[in-house]
Formats: structure tokens, C-alpha cells, sequence
């Protein structure tokens, strides 16, 4: 549920990348801290991590201040991806905005992708969310890598989902931009017609998107 505090002008909306374990989520929301420009940047907080492995989660708050004069604080969280860490997962991803779910490309993957897709219908529903109505990408992670899916298998294999896929390196920062300008567009539309967003703040989705996206360098953080 985004979080509408009138008095302080303030907006909260919460993002969670979602994923099986290892295909990139941590490395998505690195990225985006090191791109963020200083003045909109919170400290990134990774709890409990394990070499590369999330066993908690990782959280990075960023501000934005917004035409319409009002302060939009984006919370982008990840949980951890494996299979045990469910009741985890479940926790993160109470009053959600918008979902970027992190596949990883490879081949073998694949069922790990799908075990996780399901995971997140199933935690959604155990939160009274319908995975249709909520705001979401796929991001299709580690293009970089030998036998990998191909995009063409990729979309048609989510196609049904009706959600986008992007493709992506994150690793070298390729495609976390246009995975997240992708999800805030989303997340957008979907505030202005379920809360009449852009009419009661004085927004715009070109004004909004304007807003968050210029909070980033452009180049990628090697
Ligand atoms: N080759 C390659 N490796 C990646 C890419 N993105 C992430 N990784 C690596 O995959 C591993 C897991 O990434 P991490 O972000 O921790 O995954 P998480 O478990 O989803 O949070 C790390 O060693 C990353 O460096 C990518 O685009 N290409
Ligand atoms: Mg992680």
C-alpha cells in the first residue's frame, strides 16, 4: 500500500525484487545506489549476508523531491532467494508497490525462475494481492552468459504474464535503469487509477518519471 502522509507531503512506495536465489537482485539495487546522485541517496542496508548469499534482505532508501512539491520516498528492498527463506520473503513483501522480478537467463534456471514466480503469486495471495493487479517487470538477468535463454523463448515463454521482460547485464549495470524507469511507469499508472494519483498530488507520469529518473547518472557503475 503506498503511504500518503498529506501533512508532511510526503509519498512512501515500496519496490521488491524478487527472484530465485543468486540471479541478480542484490546486484540490481547496488547498481542503482552506485547510479543515484548523492542528494537522493539513503545508505544501502544489507542484513545477514553469507558471501554473495542474501539471507536476509537488502534495503536502499532513496528521496524525491517532485513537481506538485511533494517528497517521494521509494523503498527498494530484495529477499533472499532460497527455498527456505519463504516466511522471509512473505515479511518483505507486506503493503508492496511494485515488483521487478530478477530471472536468471541461464538455461538451467529455469525451473528455479518458475519455482520462484510461483512463490511470489503465492506470498501475494497470502497478502491479499492479486499478482495481475499488482505493478510488476521480469527482468531477464546475466545476458552476458554462455547458453542462456533466448529472448524470443524468453517472451514467449512469459508472454502470458502480460508483463514486460527486459533484458539485462547487471553486472555492468545494463538494463537496471530501463528495469526500473519500466517499473515506476507501471507502478505509476497504476497509483493514478487506484488512488486518482496525478490529479490529488499535482503529478504528471511524464513530471513523475522526469523526477525519479533524473535522480541517476547515466553512466553504469562498473
Ligand atoms: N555473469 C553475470 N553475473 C551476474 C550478473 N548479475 C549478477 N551476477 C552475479 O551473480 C551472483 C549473484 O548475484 P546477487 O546480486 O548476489 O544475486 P541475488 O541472490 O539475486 O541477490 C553474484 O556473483 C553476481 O556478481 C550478470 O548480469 N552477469
Ligand atoms: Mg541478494
Amino acid at each position: 500500500m503506498p503511504q500518503f502522509n498529506l501533512e508532511a507531503r510526503e509519498i512512501t512506495l515500496k519496490i521488491v525484487y524478487y527472484g530465485p536465489a543468486l540471479s541478480g537482485k542484490t546486484t540490481n539495487i547496488q547498481q542503482i545506489h552506485a547510479m543515484v546522485t548523492r542528494d537522493g541517496a539513503g545508505e544501502m542496508v544489507t542484513l545477514d549476508t553469507q558471501g554473495d548469499r542474501t539471507l536476509y534482505f537488502d534495503f536502499l532508501p532513496i528521496e524525491i523531491g517532485c513537481e506538485g512539491e511533494y517528497l517521494i520516498k521509494l523503498k527498494l528492498f530484495t529477499v533472499p532467494g532460497q527455498v527456505m527463506h519463504r516466511a522471509t520473503r512473505r515479511v518483505v513483501l507486506a503493503g508492496v508497490d511494485a515488483i521487478a522480478f530478477v530471472a536468471d537467463s541461464k538455461r538451467e534456471s529455469a525451473s528455479a525462475n518458475a519455482y520462484s514466480y510461483r512463490d511470489l503469486e503465492a506470498n501475494l495471495r497470502a497478502n491479499g494481492i492479486d499478482i495481475a493487479a499488482m505493478p510488476s517487470v521480469v527482468q531477464f538477468n546475466k545476458r552476458d552468459l554462455e547458453d542462456i535463454k533466448s529472448l524470443e523463448e524468453v517472451r514467449a515463454a512469459w508472454k502470458d504474464t502480460g508483463v514486460p521482460t527486459i533484458p539485462a547485464v547487471a553486472v555492468k549495470g545494463e538494463g537496471v535503469l530501463e528495469t526500473f524507469r519500466e517499473l515506476m511507469e507501471r507502478l505509476y499508472r497504476s497509483l493514478d487509477e487506484r488512488h486518482d494519483f496525478g490529479r490529488k498530488f499535482g503529478l504528471t507520469l511524464e513530471g513523475f518519471i522526469g523526477a525519479v529518473m533524473g535522480h541517476f547518472s547515466e553512466k553504469p557503475a562498473e
